[in-house]
């Protein structure tokens, strides 16, 4: 409220509020200025995390708590702006999973969607409705929501991956519902990489009208890193850099064309080396990994240094500068589809 009153009436007004609090009433003159912003406000920071830091303490908690007693062994990247809230940005969800040799991380399924990108090692894999896909290092792995999925590790070095998840949107549209089935792993429905061989070439089954079943919404579950580098290799052989972006391309979903899920975007990046992007804001949150190189983002005109392993989020609305010292190629998540579907996607360029 921004009219100056007199303090008669600004005590008749603190009076009215009071009384009418038991009957859960709030003026909105008090708070429309918080409501209804100029420009968005993120209660999250622009944050960094070390790899070899998260990993030190990831491999510490494998010491003293298995896969299978914890469900989940990971550690929540908590955004510095919002403590408490297991979230990396307002919408969404980021941690560091560990799986050990021989371990098996339980077989459930609820509303949440998550991708896996893994950061280190190899031979484990994530099963979605019975279907194993074996992981490599840098492979996008989804588990899109309402499927089944466990986590198994018959290799022999630890291994260590992103999860990335809706969490915090689902939470606020109240749509959370899971269930944990009465065995460890979900028996095999389908040789592991039967998805990948039917969606993942850029085509899709076609069965006579009798035999059609419906396909799930989100079919690729596996988009491995062997397919996605070769792509952006060829791309910024080819293209000119995108001024804001460096060469950038998103993950689809092969069945609508779409984000690779409903609430989560996801998409790599190539600035080639000594190349400096333009200052861009936009209202998606985002978070990014270094796959490789070495340079800095700046964020609301400070600077983070960027080396291979380190995970970064800029919020909405902050403006960031990628500069590449060494040629950067970067894995990145964020809300875009969802603020795109609801028409608040917003950019501004300079
Ligand atoms: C989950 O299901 C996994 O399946 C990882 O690996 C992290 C965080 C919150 C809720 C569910 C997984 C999760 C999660």
């Amino acid at each position: 409220m921004s009219a100056v009153l007199d303090n008669d009436r600004k005590a008749q007004l603190a009076g009215l509020y009071e009384e009418m609090q038991p009957d859960h009433l709030f003026p909105l003159w008090e708070v429309l200025a918080k409501l209804v912003v100029p420009e968005p406000q993120s209660p999250a920071m622009p944050a960094r995390w070390s790899y070899e830091t998260i990993r030190r303490f990831l491999l510490r908690s494998g010491d003293l708590i298995s896969a299978e007693e914890a469900e989940r062994r990971v550690l929540i990247l908590e955004n510095p702006g919002l403590p408490g809230q297991s979230a990396i940005t307002p919408r969404l969800y980021a941690g560091l999973q560990l799986i050990l040799p021989g371990e098996i991380a339980p077989c459930h399924r609820h509303s949440q969607s998550a991708l896996r990108f893994v950061m280190e090692g190899e031979g484990a894999y994530t099963a979605v409705d019975g279907e194993k896909a074996f992981m490599n290092r840098f492979d996008l792995i989804l588990t899109p929501n309402g499927r089944w999925h466990d986590h198994g590790h018959p290799g022999n070095k630890p291994m260590i991956w992103l999860d990335g998840l809706d969490i915090p949107i689902v939470r606020y549209l109240d749509a959370g519902f899971s269930d944990r089935l009465d065995q460890p792993s979900f028996p095999e429905s389908a040789p592991p990489a039967s998805t990948q061989m039917h969606y993942g070439r850029n085509m899709r089954p076609v069965r006579s009208m009798a035999a059609a079943d419906k396909a799930p919404d989100v079919p690729l579950f596996h988009y491995p890193y062997a397919q996605w580098s070769e792509a952006l290799a060829a791309v910024s052989a080819h293209d000119a850099p995108d001024p804001w972006l460096g060469h950038a391309l998103e993950f689809l979903n092969p069945a609508d064309g779409g984000p690779v899920m409903a609430t989560v975007s996801v998409g790599v990046r190539l600035i080639p080396a000594g190349f400096e992007t333009g200052l861009r804001r936009s209202t998606e949150g985002a978070v990014y990994v270094v796959v490789e190189g070495a340079g800095q983002v700046e964020v609301d005109g400070t600077a983070i240094e960027l080396a291979a392993g380190d995970i970064v989020v800029v919020p909405s609305w902050c403006a960031a500068r990628w500069q590449a010292r060494q040629q950067l190629v970067l894995f990145t998540y964020s809300d875009r589809g969802v603020l795109e579907k609801l028409k608040l996607y917003k950019e501004a360029l300079a």
